[in-house]
């Protein structure tokens, strides 16, 4: 950090002035924060369930707001002393209800998966049929996969894509849910480049008479800023993390029609959770704010152009995207043809200081831990407002570190590193001080 990056005197180095009480109280952790703040800030971070917050967003999350017990609901609760949270939880869920235009939300559950868990609790017995996408597909785990308790407790069944287009198999789903008869089935998932057809959904399970529920946690940001249709009127449940496109804490939301408020707001408490994490409903409530103005319209609207370019840049350097391309914010990438392993790719982007994950692509014939392909996105690096016309060096840094990880080229890593460096060093991240 130099003096030139920070030359009023009113706002010093803050390596030197943040968390300084941790720094004082547990120098080892606050050394580990610092490390990991200079991590985010120098590399191009390209997962694409990962974002920066703002630091309003940040600095909610570590509030006094924190110290609080509140079981139970606004206006029921099981301790006293609610005045404020009470308060806070009910302008989550307002703001909730608002963006995205539900009769009912919930704010309370800690992360996706426990989100997920409470819809199979307010809607199936032990043994039950779920019909989800497979995890290998571009399916979640929480969608009946066997390692998850979903895919033990209840009987899971899946639908895949189609080998020709990649894209979401609806005559599959069709047959399935006739043949399976699933009291619930799952749309939407981890490694989906395409617009998820909630209409198509709906009449499938309309017919069979299964709830459906759209799990949007990848594309939360982008139905809320309008650059991927809703599922609102379509799904009878919407479940989403907070922390991906949406640019929030890391938490989730359950929002549904009035019909199924009841039901959802028992299995989270006191079905499956205790008390809720009030310094994460701050945040989410300041997140949903922040995603309610202008300005974050923009910014979705920028994150599928920026993925759409990336894709067709890639794609022009002989990178095979599964589907052909993306309508979203991720590109799930087959390396096969490069002749590199998805996992030998991620570790040589990491070193050149591009942050992707491994992934499976579908019909994969390596395995999950070893698979073909990596998963990339573009929220992070939109945030970090780097344009639409940086995705050609970005897809060119890609392809020179994947030939280099074929060839065991460390020096061009290097040379890409630096690269990357530059670009972010021109880009600020939100809500880091490095930037
Ligand atoms: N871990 C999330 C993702 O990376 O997509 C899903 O839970």
């Amino acid at each position: 950090m130099t003096e030139q990056q920070h030359p009023n005197p009113q706002h010093p180095n803050p390596q030197q002035t943040r968390h300084p009480e941790l720094r004082e109280a547990d120098p080892e952790i606050a050394a580990l924060v610092a490390a990991e703040e200079q991590l985010q800030a120098d590399t191009l971070r390209l997962i694409p369930s990962e974002n920066y917050v703002s630091a309003a967003v940040l600095e909610a999350t570590g509030t006094v707001l924190q110290n609080k017990y509140s079981e139970g609901y606004p206006g029921k609760r099981y301790y006293e002393g609610q005045q404020n949270i009470d308060q806070v939880e009910t302008l989550a869920v307002e703001r909730a209800r608002a963006l995205f235009g539900v009769d009912h939300a919930n704010v309370q559950p800690y992360s996706g998966s426990p989100a997920n868990l409470a819809v199979y609790l307010a809607f199936l017995k032990p043994g039950d049929t779920v019909l989800g996408m497979a995890l290998p597909m571009g399916g979640h785990l929480t969608h009946g996969w066997g390692v998850s308790a979903t895919g033990s407790w209840f009987n899971g069944v899946r639908y895949g894509v189609r080998a020709d287009t990649g894209r979401t198999d609806l005559d599959q789903v069709r047959e399935l849910a006739l043949k399976e008869r699933p009291k619930l089935i799952f749309c939407g998932g981890t490694a989906v480049p395409r617009t998820i057809d909630f209409a198509a959904f709906a009449e499938i399970a309309r017919e069979v008479d299964a709830v459906l529920v759209a799990d949007i946690a990848h594309i939360a940001g982008l139905v809320a800023g309008g650059a991927h249709p809703s599922p609102v009127g379509h799904a009878d449940v919407i479940s989403t993390t907070t922390h991906k496109t949406l640019r929030g804490p890391r938490g989730a939301l359950l929002m549904s029609t009035a019909q199924h408020a009841r039901a959802l707001d028992r299995a989270v408490f006191p079905g499956l959770q205790g008390g809720p994490h009030n310094h994460t409903t701050a945040a989410v409530a300041v997140a949903l704010k922040e995603a309610s103005g202008p300005e974050f319209r923009a910014y979705a609207h920028q994150v599928v152009d920026n993925a759409r370019e990336l894709g067709e840049q890639l794609a022009a350097r002989g990178f095979d995207l599964v589907s052909g391309g993306t309508d979203n914010h991720l590109l799930l990438i087959d390396l096969t043809g490069k002749d590199v392993p998805g996992k030998v790719a991620a570790k040589a982007l990491d070193r050149a200081g591009i942050v992707v994950n491994h992934n499976t692509v579908p019909y994969d014939t390596r395995t999950p831990f070893d698979p073909s392909g990596i998963r990339i996105g573009t929220p992070s690096l939109t945030s970090r407002g780097i344009p639409r016309s940086a995705m050609a060096a970005v897809a060119a840094w890609i392809d020179r570190a994947v030939l280099a990880a074929r060839s065991g080229d460390e020096d061009a890593l290097a040379a890409v590193r630096a690269e990357v460096k530059e670009l972010m060093d021109a880009h600020p991240a939100p809500g880091l001080p490095l930037g």
